[in-house]
């Protein structure tokens, strides 16, 4: 089986190219990636003949056709992801996100290819603290950032790719994850290395914004659950019940680094910042028969904190710069 994995220089998939090789060792990859600030080649390291690097756009239509046309299945990471930079500059996610999904939909069309699309909570909007409902796959769709609008926008797009033109696509929209290999901008990495460097995290504005968060390993495990046994057509909403608001993380990781836990910063917040995300996952349980393996977030976090400090090679190139970036953004408050 040959499998096509855009975006898999990133996080989540990068994440699952290594799941893949351990699990499936028969299977051949292909990763596509344009190389982005994102994509770390070293995230690929020690794959061997498993796994083939092509540098490349999604949206280049002619080499997707070629790369598509030799593959049994896509399974499409690749995005701009961060909505902080979505919010300084909007264009590169509607090229990515809207026109380089066009383009793999396209491609899986022609070549009639079972195609799995990675998506966002994000998509829903956001929650009040207090309401006692989560996220379905029957929640209208309501995204509030450049960011999640391009990627509700390529959700659209593909099911109506499945709808009229027979597309054998699933959908997966997943809440917050965290693991090894994540870019240092977002939140956690950013904290725990931060410490490492001796300077104290950063809270958007009070805190108190909620997110859902689920192990890489897991979302992994899903997507190979909707693969393997999804409907086709279907959307499966991956979440594993990890409701924690920022300030509560920030002190885990404070105290799991060995230092007090009210040594933080509150920092200007983000515009536009959704509340709280909250995942229902029951279809995905009931249905297919998954569920989680990392059900302590304390233990993933330790785990997580420990990689960084051990691999800090694959980190510190990008740290001033990313750092820089967000001392444009933000100012401590007083
Ligand atoms: P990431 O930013 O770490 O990785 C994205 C990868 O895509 C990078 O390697 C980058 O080089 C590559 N890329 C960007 N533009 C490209 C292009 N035009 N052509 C080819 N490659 C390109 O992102 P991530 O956090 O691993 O997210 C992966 C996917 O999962 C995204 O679709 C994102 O929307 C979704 N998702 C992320 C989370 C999360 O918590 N990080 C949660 C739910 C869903
Ligand atoms: O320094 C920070 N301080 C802080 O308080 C950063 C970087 C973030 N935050 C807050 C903002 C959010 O409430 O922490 C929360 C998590 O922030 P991010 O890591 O930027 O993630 P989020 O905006 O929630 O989006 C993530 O989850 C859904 C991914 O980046 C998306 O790709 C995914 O779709």
């Amino acid at each position: 089986m040959q499998i096509l994995v855009t975006g898999g220089a990133g996080f989540i998939g990068g994440n699952f190219v290594h799941l893949t090789v351990k699990e499936r060792p028969e299977a051949r990859i292909v990763v596509l990636d344009a190389m982005t600030y994102a994509g770390n080649e070293r995230s690929l390291d020690g794959l061997g003949e498993h796994v083939e690097l092509v540098r490349g756009d999604i949206a280049d239509a002619a080499l997707v056709d070629r790369l598509v046309a030799a593959s049994d299945l896509v399974v499409h990471f690749a995005a701009e992801s961060h909505n902080d930079n979505s919010l300084a500059e909007p264009w590169p996610f509607v090229q990515t996100n809207i026109v380089g999904t066009y383009t793999l939909l396209e491609a899986a069309r022609k070549h009639d290819v079972r195609y799995h699309h990675i998506s966002t909570d994000e998509v829903y909007g956001d929650l009040e603290l207090d309401d006692p409902e989560r996220f379905t796959e029957a929640t209208a769709y309501n995204p509030s950032s450049p960011y999640s609008s391009t990627k509700a926008g390529s959700d659209m797009l593909v099911r109506a790719w499945v709808r009229s033109f027979g597309v054998r696509a699933t959908i997966s929209n997943c809440s917050n994850n965290y693991g090894p290999r994540q870019h240092i901008e977002k939140f956690i990495p950013r904290q725990i290395t931060n410490l490492i460097d001796g300077v104290r995290p950063k809270l958007y504005g009070d805190g108190l914004n909620v997110r859902d968060w689920i192990h890489v390993d897991d979302h992994n495990s899903a997507v190979w659950a909707i693969i393997e046994r999804g409907r086709i057509g279907e959307t499966y909403l991956i979440g594993a019940d990890g409701e924690l608001d920022n300030k509560t993380v920030v002190q885990a990781i404070l105290t799991g680094m060995g230092r007090d836990a009210d040594d933080f910063d509150h920092v200007t917040d983000r515009p536009g910042h959704d509340r709280r995300y909250a995942i229902d996952s029951t279809k995905l349980r009931q249905e297919l028969g998954w569920s989680p393996r990392y059900t302590s977030f304390d233990d993933g976090l330790a785990a997580t904190i420990a990689w960084y400090r051990e691999n800090e090679s694959w980190w510190r190139p990008f740290k001033d710069a990313t750092e820089a970036k967000y001392a444009s953004q933000q100012v401590v408050a007083a």
